[in-house]
């Protein structure tokens, strides 16, 4: 079985899950958000969940259909849908890491994924792929700038059955063509609170879920470079009424701050159009 590293959130610096990540791609982060933060994310989340169902609302492609599950809910835009996503986003530690492994490549990094994941009961395994791939533009070179690094947190228990995500230690470093063997992948078992972080580089993707009645529950989190566009759209998702309340953190990782000349209003900061 590969390795799956797992630390303690309260006891492990950023500095030390970082080194881990540029090792493995990926390391479960135990207890990263404190039970008051679990209770009432899922209390804010709730308000969403069953009136959205599962599905795509909107698809584009039968891939894309197939990709994010028939059986899933799946809807994004959390900071408008949740205040406390906005304590997540500014969690020390996630911060604190994306620094470390970001900022060597961009002036400041932008939230990239905003999302809740429930998988539901039937749902078939998610393609494994890497996050990344997202910007194929972007030629493979090897060692690669660190673009993107995400945390899907556990808002349930994540077990094998009920859809825990698989990831493949170490294929942040493998050739992009190569597939993992069924004995290079592991699932991210964990209880509630915990979180598998990982590199845009990973390769991952979410589990089956074979319960009769469990609903696996995650959130994804991600930051991308600032100067790549990121997945989803922000500006849209989080109406400029609501970000004007939101703190300046979190205004400036939804894109109200340039990244030099890139995301300007009249060559200035949008910051100006909150105020
Ligand atoms: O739901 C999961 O566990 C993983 C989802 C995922 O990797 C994705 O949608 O990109
Ligand atoms: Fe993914």
């Amino acid at each position: 079985m590969p390795r799956l590293e797992r630390v303690a959130g309260a006891e492990t610096s950023a500095a030390e899950v970082s080194d881990i990540l540029n090792r493995d791609g990926a390391v479960v982060v135990e207890g990263a958000l404190g039970s008051d933060m679990l209770r009432a994310l899922n209390a804010d989340l709730d308000r969403f969940v069953d009136d959205i169902g599962v599905g795509m609302r909107y698809p584009t492609t039968d891939f894309y259909v197939d990709f994010y599950g028939t059986k899933t809910v799946r809807f994004d835009g959390l900071p408008a849908k949740s205040p406390a996503f906005l304590d997540v986003m500014q969690l020390p530690l996630l911060q604190n890491i994306a620094d470390i492994l970001l900022k060597p490549n961009c002036e400041d990094y932008l939230l990239n994924t905003a999302q809740l994941i429930e998988i539901r009961p039937g749902e078939t395994a998610q393609l494994i792929h890497r996050d990344e791939d997202a910007w194929s533009y972007i030629p493979r070179t090897k060692p690669q700038p660190q673009l993107q690094i995400e945390a899907m947190f556990a808002l349930s228990d994540f077990t094998k059955a009920s859809g825990a995500t698989w990831v493949a230690p170490g294929s942040h470093l493998w050739d992009s063509d190569r597939e993992p063997a069924r004995q290079e992948i592991v699932q991210a078992e964990m209880p509630a609170g915990s979180a598998l972080f990982y590199l845009g580089s990973t390769l991952h993707g979410g589990g089956a879920n074979t319960t009769e009645d469990v609903h696996r529950r995650g959130m994804f989190l991600g930051y991308v470079v600032g100067w790549l566009r990121a997945e989803e759209n922000m500006f849209l998702t989080v109406p400029m009424e609501a970000a004007k309340t939101m703190p300046v953190r979190v205004q400036e990782l939804l894109g109200y701050k340039p990244h030099a000349f890139i995301g300007v209003v009249d060559v200035s900061s949008p910051m100006m159009l909150l105020q």
